[in-house]
């Protein structure tokens, strides 16, 4: 089964790859995603200084998924400059995930890591994390503003990752502004921000920033993340290239995310919960079911959602 796919003109071995914050944070950690089957590299998002993140504890894994408020852990930009040339030797794609603290921090980092040649940078619009900051993505305006300033000062796809919309106006604002911006892809969608996961035996909250607050992500967020690809891939009416993120756990899932418009999918909770032998059962259980399917491809279902 031909998993392979192409996104802004760049080939992915398989479409399958770790979704940002998943295991990405270290040189070991992105060398092991680089030996894995992952169809890509892709950073942990970046911020001008390397940074601890928040307090722990800041992941909590649970039967439906997880809340994490990592706080954007990070070694800093200059760190993934120096390690994105040996991380091309792999042989797949690099993709260099961009954030800041504040608007100027994005231009600053989006033109030195551009120069250490990852093969495809995508704008981190969605951190819902870091106290007392709200998710730029939320803000049409200012994530215009941020996208016209990056867009220039790169030479290589330019990709937003969003976070999830909730009512189709919202769509309709973002995909106006995205499409002013010369944006390359999208990637949708962010952990589901400021959710709130209690333990009734412990009457207490899982993690500790925030009060408790953080980003949802795993199986529970499968529908609102579908619900983002289909949205976006038919505003841009199939023509804007879609890494669908949100709720992989199964083959299913991924073939869910490719009917729905998503050229790709990413893998976070299932990747940090498994390691990443979850790529080859991920693999072998798309291939399945496209073969059952009759498909010839993970391409060729691309966007092919049945609406009733
Ligand atoms: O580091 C984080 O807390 C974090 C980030 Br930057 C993000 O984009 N999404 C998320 O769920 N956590």
């Amino acid at each position: 089964m031909d998993l392979t796919v192409t996104i802004a003109g760049v080939k992915f071995p398989a479409c399958f790859m770790n979704a940002s914050g998943a295991v990405c944070v270290t040189h070991e950690e992105l060398s092991a995603l680089g030996r894995s089957r992952s169809g890509a590299i892709v950073t942990k998002s970046m911020t001008v200084e390397a940074r601890q993140g928040n307090p722990l504890p800041r992941y909590y894994g649970f039967s439906g998924g997880s809340i994490n408020s990592m706080g954007l852990p990070n070694l800093g930009y200059r760190m993934y400059a120096e390690l994105i040339p040996q991380l091309k030797q792999f042989g797949k794609p690099v993709i260099a995930s961009v954030a800041g603290l504040c608007e100027d921090d994005f231009p600053a980092i989006a033109r030195a890591i551009n120069e250490a040649g990852p093969d495809l940078i995508e704008v981190n619009l969605s951190c819902p994390n870091i106290p007392g900051k709200p998710q730029i993505g939320y803000d049409a305006e200012a994530s215009e503003r941020l996208m016209k300033r990056v867009r220039p000062l790169i030479t290589v796809p330019m990709g937003v990752k969003l976070p999830p919309y909730f009512d189709p106006a919202h769509h309709q604002l973002m995909g106006e502004a995205i499409g002013h911006c010369g944006v390359d892809f999208l990637n949708l969608i962010n952990s589901v921000g400021n959710a709130l996961v209690v333990d009734p035996n412990e009457e207490a909250v899982v993690i500790k920033p925030k009060g408790g607050f953080g980003g949802l992500g795993g199986a529970i967020i499968k529908p609102i993340a579908l619900a983002n690809v289909r949205a976006f891939y038919k505003h841009f009416k199939g023509t804007m290239p879609i890494i669908g993120t949100g709720g992989v756990v199964s083959g299913l899932d991924a073939f869910e995310h490719l009917l729905c418009g998503a050229s790709a999918v990413q893998v976070g909770t299932a990747l940090v919960e498994e390691g990443v032998e979850v790529f080859a059962r991920l693999e072998k259980e798309l291939a399945a079911c496209l073969e059952r399917k009759g498909y010839k491809s993970a391409e060729e279902c691309r966007g092919r959602l049945k609406e009733l």
